[in-house]
């Protein structure tokens, strides 16, 4: 005769479908365990001696902005003194943050540019 006894430790309990909206049918429902990653946002510094149209450059080049979106954040960092280009796990920010850099150092313009965590 079946019996209705619950499960023993060494026994899980069966799990019961849950069905979802879209059709599609789990055994759990499990909550997020991974957090997303830190995000580092690279700016640019303003001075007084880089080229407008050498900023706009790097801005389009490094951060695919296009010309308007580019020429609307240079004149934000000449007018407020720093702006922000785009937003990166660190690798990918630290890595932008040496590529303008390098493109700076090597064209003689002062620019400086820098990430910073996000939040
Ligand atoms: N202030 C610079 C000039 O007048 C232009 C400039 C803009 C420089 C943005 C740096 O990140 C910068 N030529």
């Amino acid at each position: 005769m079946a019996t209705n006894n619950p499960p023993t430790p060494s026994e899980p309990p069966v799990k019961q479908p849950i069905r979802e909206e879209g059709g599609s049918v789990v055994l759990e429902r499990r909550t997020q365990r991974v957090k997303p990653p830190q995000m580092y946002q690279v700016a640019l510094l303003n001075d007084d001696y880089t080229p407008m149209e050498f900023v706009v450059v790097v801005i389009q080049e490094f951060f695919g902005k296009d010309l308007e979106s580019a020429t609307r954040i240079m004149l934000k960092i000449h007018l407020d003194g720093k702006g922000v280009c785009g937003v990166y796990t660190k690798d990918v920010a630290v890595t932008k943050v040496d590529q303008v850099l390098e493109a700076a150092h090597k064209s003689g313009h002062p620019l400086k540019c820098i990430c910073e965590p996000v939040g």
